[in-house]
């Protein structure tokens, strides 16, 4: 993709996507299926939505943001400089944005991936979604359990209004996590430009608790995503952990001998990766030791070890290209 165009079609017509490409304008030339017209045009307040078990309430927009996937402009391992090599690093990107109850006010900043979205099996998990970007986006979770309404996907002339959500709208999804959805997955933008804004930064993380296990002394969730001159007018690629390219700029993860510790991973662009920690290992749930595990788009899975090897270890994805183009860090374990 380095460098080249990604081909859209709406309404028959084929567009060419590049950093170039005004997606708003794009955007007005996608017909508002009728069920979201037919939405809008309805003044009632959605009815209040039938919760069984805990609720669990969030609030989360979709906005513009400013990021740089190498704040820190150096590779910390190698001690070179990327502004040297890749130049600016600095793009508009998009973001899902944690807001307190109502959308009072915000609970942070706009960060790259979106807000981790914590529930336990038996809770029902509402997101109260605002977008606030120039195209249509939604939120699309993996793992819950949710009526067709509350997919959160562009379906065309089927679309419901979730999977449709336009710049100044909100909308409630309500997803159910019964026993059978517990696991490590993420959410992600759904909408009919699906496969640039993800891209450009909407997903995140989505755990759901299985209720009989003891939680980890220390967890961390990690998405593996790529910032692509295809969207963005970067000079090469910047292979990113949770939105950061390079050792120093991606997470630094620590651990103490002798701790539980949980890596919740995930991949969210249109690579294959693998998850790779040195010094340690794991067990599979079939029982096999593995210490690099491949996963591909929206795959998702959970490393855990009691902690046994105290040092300064590197965990990257095992794909030399991308390893070269930053999808390394660190870990420390004292
Ligand atoms: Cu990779």
């Amino acid at each position: 993709m380095a460098g080249g165009a990604l081909l859209c079609t709406i309404a028959g017509k084929q567009y060419k996507i590049d950093s170039n490409t005004d997606l708003g304008a794009l955007a007005k030339k996608i017909e508002v299926p009728p069920k979201v017209a037919a939405a809008n045009r309805d003044v009632r307040l959605t009815k209040a939505a039938d919760i069984s078990g805990i609720r669990k309430e969030y609030w989360i927009q979709a906005e513009p943001v400013t990021w740089n996937p190498v704040p820190k402009r150096r590779d910390q391992m190698m001690g070179t400089s990327i502004k040297k090599t890749v130049g600016r690093t600095k793009v508009q990107a998009y973001a899902y944005r944690l807001y307190d109850k109502d959308f009072s006010k915000p609970l942070g900043p706009a960060t790259i991936p979106g807000p981790l979205l914590d529930v336990t099996v038996g809770d029902t998990l509402v997101v109260n979604f605002r977008n606030t970007l120039p195209i249509p986006v939604t939120m699309h979770p993996h793992g819950a359990f949710y009526s067709n309404e509350m997919d959160g996907a562009y379906k065309g002339y089927w679309t419901d209004p979730g999977g449709f959500v336009q710049k100044g709208r909100t909308f409630q999804y309500v997803w159910e996590c019964p026993e059978g959805t517990q696991g490590s997955w993420h959410y992600h933008d759904h909408g009919p430009l699906d496969a640039t804004s993800v891209f450009k930064g909407l997903f995140g993380p989505l755990i759901i608790r299985d209720p009989d296990e003891p939680l980890p002394d220390r967890e961390y969730f990690l998405a593996f995503h790529s910032f692509s001159p295809t969207f963005f007018p970067l000079k090469s690629m910047l292979s990113s952990i949770n939105g950061r390219a390079y050792t120093g700029n991606t997470p630094t993860l620590r651990a103490t001998v002798g701790d539980d510790v949980a890596m919740h991973v995930y991949g969210m662009d249109n690579d294959f990766h693998t998850f790779h920690i040195h010094g340690h290992r794991w067990k599979e749930p079939d029982g096999t030791i593995v210490d690099n595990k491949t996963f591909g788009p929206a795959d998702s899975f959970r490393v855990r070890w009691i902690e046994d090897n105290p040092g300064r270890w590197l965990y990257h994805c095992h794909v030399f290209t991308h390893l070269a183009s930053g999808m390394s860090g660190w870990y420390i374990v004292d």
